[in-house]
């Protein structure tokens, strides 16, 4: 038994997005990629988890296990389906999901941007995209009243990256260095969604999520990383000191050599277990990530918005998450200032092309739709009720 040094008002909860769980966001521009001819999707959206009508289940399954906290996206497609058009409906049912956490006991950390754009939407290297994105903000602002924690952008720097990832077929190799005017384009955004935000809501506290690993040099490549790290994530980090937090979302280490004078990340070794994403298994990376986070940002807040592992095997779910949790409070015993932790994810969901790795908490039938909570669910409440971490089963280890 191991104790979590958890701050009064720790944020302790799962974590989703609107298009992994939703289903049909067909006005989406990754409604279109995965349903063009030829799409390197493996397999499509569809219903996802029809969390758009589920969504209710889906909350109760968190706050009955003890979560308070509870992050979900809201869909720029559903509000915005045509330039300048907003739904009042779909603003509606986002109001309501809110509300309906609220009454839950769940304190909802709402993101503004999670990976998907309305069709329409031409790109953040056009020069238009911030004003286009703050239009945006500034309806959702309307509707977030009760809602603390608000996230601009998740993982911009994987976003900047995209086309890149695209060329390379995934992140097992390492995140490929942004796109620079797509990297402009987001964080020029994100300055003005927060003024947008704090303009209207005063209180309330705004970030962003930036996708940050627990990158170790070896020794001839330490001195060349910072090089290396500071479009990848550094940059996306600094991007935080003028906010009220920033979102950390570790899953793995990556392990940098020097090769010539260019630094590049190595593969796991052989002997390194992977998971269903083909990322290095290692859940100390959690650790990692919040102290180097913390290190850029100065005084502002850490919040781990995701932390989560693809696997198919549920006590190996727990004991990453045993291990995660560990290094975390490690990190808070040193002093570094975190303020929250969401599971990535609630529900196993969309993986961005394929169905096959699955990180939820709760498993769902695809075809009825019928929800059933892993153990693991179960676990995690207990962590954040108790702040003890309980010692692994030999079987579990
Ligand atoms: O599923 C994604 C999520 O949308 C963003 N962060 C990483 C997760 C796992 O790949």
């Amino acid at each position: 038994m191991h104790r979590i040094p958890l701050p009064p008002g720790f944020l302790w909860g799962a974590a989703t997005s609107a298009h992994q769980t939703e289903g049909a966001n067909e006005n989406s521009d990754w409604w279109a990629l995965e349903n063009m001819p030829g799409s390197f999707c493996e397999e499509p959206s569809g219903q996802a988890v029809d969390s758009f009508h589920r969504w209710g289940e889906d909350m109760d399954l968190a706050a009955d296990v003890g979560l308070r906290d509870y992050r979900f996206s809201i869909e720029w497609a559903r509000i915005e389906p045509e330039p300048g058009v907003f739904s009042g409906e779909a603003l509606e049912h986002y109001r309501h999901m809110i509300e309906g956490a609220l009454h839950r006991g769940l304190r909802p950390l709402v993101t503004l941007h999670h990976f998907t754009c309305p069709a329409w939407f031409t790109g953040w290297a056009d020069p238009a995209a911030p004003d286009l994105f703050a239009r945006y903000v500034a309806q959702v602002a309307g509707i977030l009243e009760g809602v603390e924690h608000v996230g601009t952008i998740n993982e911009p720097n994987v976003v900047a990256a995209f086309p890149r990832l695209l060329a390379q077929g995934g992140l097992a190799e390492g995140l490929p260095e942004p796109e620079e005017a797509l990297a402009q384009g987001l964080a020029s955004a994100h300055r003005q969604a927060r003024h947008v935000l704090r303009a209207a809501l005063p209180e309330v506290r705004v970030g962003w999520s930036v996708s940050v690993q627990d990158y170790q040099p070896d020794l001839p490549a330490v001195a060349a990383a910072a090089a290396y790290l500071y479009p990848r994530q550094t940059r996306f980090l600094q991007e935080s000191r003028d906010d009220d937090w920033v979102g950390v979302q570790a899953y793995t280490r990556i392990r940098l050599v020097l090769d010539g004078d260019v630094v590049r990340p190595a593969a796991p070794g052989s002997s390194a277990q992977r998971t269903q994403t083909g990322w290095e298994y290692y859940p100390a990376a959690l650790g990692g990530a919040v102290r180097e986070a913390a290190r850029v940002v100065g005084a502002v807040p850490v919040i781990v918005t995701e932390n989560g592992v693809a696997t198919g095997d549920d006590g190996q779910r727990i004991a990453y998450t045993h291990g995660a949790l560990t290094a975390l409070a490690a990190a808070l015993d040193d002093g570094i200032d975190v303020r929250g932790y969401f599971h990535w994810s609630l529900l196993d969901n969309y993986e961005w092309g394929s169905w096959g790795p699955t990180f939820g908490l709760v498993s769902v039938d695809r075809g009825t739709f019928v929800r059933s909570p892993k153990p693991s669910l179960a676990w995690l409440g207990r962590v954040g009720t108790s702040g003890l971490i309980p010692s692994l089963e030999p079987s579990q280890r």
